[in-house]
């Protein structure tokens, strides 16, 4: 049976806004993806939930500091959410979806099982690929066979140690880990994004789901996984977007969306007009899922952005450029962070919803 409604949602507020909310809507939380300044933001609730705290400066918009993924279904007593832990994974699940997150300090290997030296495989690399494997044994595990979205964070992403960046180390772990696990790595991949912090372990955050999300690539750009090796040894493991679909709502999950065109960095040393083609990019993503569903359903109105900018100096020059494009009144918060080419300044990731207006009357 297919429900006429996604059996998921989001809202958006401070972390603190969560506790003041009624304890069944507290009780249908999946899971909390939350961004504050180390230290501002200790969480002493006893908590069921899942909370994936990232350290990052919020430059604007901390009303929306938090992303919450709520479960959309009736909780009677026989349907509650679930949670667990799993070495170092914790989710929380619904039928249909689970919400979880991994912390992996950084760490070396040492040997492998047949005794080799792998010593000189790097240690985020190496800590990439075990959270990786980690994730997929849990999807095995439970019987979620489909992710919908990653969202991957690491210290120092621009930073070079065993001859390589380490933004490349990363995807060398991801996607020997996809090949390991036999995933796809060449079409129907999660939507993802890839920030640099200032320190922290490699942390990643990923929502699974019982029903196969769509794919989309953004016609303007190479897709991801066929970038040339000039960009690394291993293409990363990504799509542009991936879409939830039901019979009264879509749900589009933009990926990190930058200036990038082919395969190329467009104005490397000038925030506003990397800002403005990175619209440019959103939009072509956004038009590609329209153009799948048959119908203009998503619109650059009804979205929520996140704004990932390399420079906390450039937050007016990105925002202001946002505004004049898309309005006054555009729903978004704004994160310092590093992105994962040097010469990219800004990153823009979105959650888009279609609502027809028979899905909103109940
Ligand atoms: C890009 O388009 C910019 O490695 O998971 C965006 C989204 C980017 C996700 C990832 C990287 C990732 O290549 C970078």
């Amino acid at each position: 049976m297919s429900l006429p409604i996604l059996p998921i949602k989001t809202a958006y507020m401070p972390l603190s806004g969560i506790f003041q909310q009624p304890q069944s809507w507290q009780d249908s939380i999946l899971g909390v993806i939350s961004f504050a300044e180390p230290s501002t933001d200790n969480i002493t609730e006893a908590v069921k939930f899942p909370i994936f705290q990232l350290h990052a400066p919020i430059l604007d918009g901390a009303d929306a500091a938090c992303e919450i993924w709520l479960s959309n279904t009736d909780l009677s007593s026989d349907k509650l959410l679930r949670h667990g832990n799993n070495g170092a994974i914790q989710y929380r699940y619904s039928d249909e979806f689970l919400f979880g997150f991994i912390n992996l300090p950084e760490l070396a290997p040492s040997q492998n099982e047949a005794g080799q030296n792998i010593m000189n495989i790097a240690p985020l690399q190496h800590t990439t690929e075990s959270a990786y494997r980690q994730i997929f044994a849990l999807m095995d595990e439970l019987d979620y066979p489909y992710i919908c979205r990653f969202w991957n964070y690491m210290a120092d992403i621009n930073g070079l140690d065993h001859g390589l960046e380490r933004y490349r180390q990363f995807n060398v772990g991801r996607k020997d880990a996809f090949l390991a696990c036999d995933r796809e790595v060449a079409s129907k991949l999660p939507a993802a994004c890839a920030l640099g912090l200032a320190d922290g372990p490699l942390s990643i955050a990923f929502l699974l789901g019982r029903k196969a999300p769509v794919a989309i690539e953004n016609p303007r750009q190479i897709s991801a996984y066929e970038y040339p090796e000039e960009y690394g040894p291993r293409t990363p493991s990504f799509s542009r977007a991936t879409l939830l679909h039901a019979e009264l709502e879509d749900l589009l999950l933009i990926s990190g969306t930058a200036s990038i065109v082919g395969h190329q960095t467009l104005h490397p040393s000038d925030v506003v007009a990397q800002t403005r083609e990175t619209l440019v990019n959103l939009d072509a993503v956004i038009a590609e899922a329209n153009r799948i569903l048959g119908e203009q359903k998503f619109e650059v109105q009804n979205i929520f952005f996140r704004v990932y900018i390399r420079h906390a100096a450039d937050l007016l020059l990105v925002r202001n450029e946002m505004q004049r494009t898309l309005g006054d009144t555009i729903e978004a918060v704004f994160i310092q962070a590093d992105i994962c080419r040097r010469e990219l300044l800004m990153e823009i990731e979105a959650t888009a919803w279609y609502k027809s207006e028979l899905s909103c009357v109940k």
